[in-house]
């Protein structure tokens, strides 16, 4: 039955870690020489896989491989891919390095007086490291949230789960499970296009969080979500509204940025990357590249 295509890591499955859209998140030990420890995530991909693997998956796969080969200090490094052809559906596994933390624990577990500035600098610093690879090679990470945030022991920030999105699509429609939509940049509520800049949104969102150890913008509905955004970022001029957007501009909507809901400790410069990030308009908001750049991340 278990009819492998390529199989190089052996390991035992010793926990289930995650669970989500992408399928099953586990953490797993290599047997025999290494007995490295391993994150194994397996995709359950329905359909009838008689006439070969999806497209989709192939390229996907493929870009994961090549993006490996760079060998990136802040993603995850990928040590092995196998397909399992079963009747209905076609099994995916993807073995990670094992990570110890998400910044999610990290976050939780931090005192309550805050992390020290030169952490939150150094975490943001690895962040958009990371995220300006994947954005020089085409990948969008679009879910990004403290969850899938790696924190190494030795502090390295590794980006997780990231590379998979049209595969992703495919199961989502099939998993009830529950989305935060609190680092969502607003045209993916607005279900818009969207580009690379939706990942340096999130990680604005990050970057506030760093300051508040909690999420910045919470809502529990898409609309929700908007409108608490705009009280934080302020409601965007009626030009820069999308023309496609399925909401119509409302002149009623408040348009005072609220300044109060944004941390305290904020120093001007960490405020002015804070909007930089948070910028409604997605041809606006700044590159992970640039903010790279941003006196917060370049200074003292
Ligand atoms: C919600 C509080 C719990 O090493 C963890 C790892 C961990 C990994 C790892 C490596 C490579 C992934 C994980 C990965 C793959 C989807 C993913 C989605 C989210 C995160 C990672 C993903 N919080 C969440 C789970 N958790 C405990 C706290 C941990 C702890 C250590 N190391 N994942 N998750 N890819 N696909």
């Amino acid at each position: 039955m278990d009819d492998r295509t390529s199989e190089h890591l052996d390991y035992e499955i010793l926990a289930e870690i995650g669970k989500g859209a992408y399928g099953k998140v586990y953490k797993a030990r290599e047997v025999r020489d290494r007995r490295r420890l391993l994150a194994v995530k397996k995709l359950n991909l329905p359909g009838d896989p008689s006439n070969g693997i999806p497209q989709v998956m192939v390229r996907e796969v493929a870009l994961l491989r090549k993006l490996q080969s760079f060998n990136h200090p802040n993603v995850v490094k990928l040590l092995d891919v196998s397909a399992a052809v079963r009747k209905q559906s076609l099994d995916l596994t993807l073995v990670f390095e094992y990570i110890d933390q998400d910044l999610a624990s990290f976050l939780s577990t931090a005192s309550e007086d805050g992390l020290a500035r030169d952490k939150i600098k150094d975490v943001m610093q690895q962040l958009f490291t990371g995220l300006d690879f994947l954005h020089s090679n085409a990948v969008i990470h679009r879910d990004l949230k403290p969850d899938n945030v790696l924190v190494s022991c030795r502090g390295e920030v590794k980006i997780a789960d990231f590379g998979l999105a049209r595969i992703y699509t495919y199961n989502i429609a099939l998993t009830p499970c529950v989305v935060t939509l609190w680092y969502r940049a607003p045209e993916v509520l607005l279900r818009l296009g969207y580009t690379s800049s939706v990942d340096v949104w999130s990680a604005g969102c990050i970057f506030a969080e760093l300051f508040l150890l909690r999420p910045l913008i919470r809502g529990y509905t898409e609309f929700q979500q908007l409108q608490k955004i705009f009280e934080v970022a302020g409601v965007p001029a009626e030009e820069d509204w999308p023309k496609d957007s399925p909401i119509q501009y409302n002149p009623a909507w408040r348009s005072e940025p609220g300044t109060h809901l944004l941390p305290a400790c904020l120093r001007d410069k960490d405020s002015d990357l804070l909007a930089q990030c948070l910028t409604f308009s997605p041809s606006r908001r700044i590159t992970a590249s640039k903010a790279l750049a941003h006196p917060v991340l370049v200074g003292p």
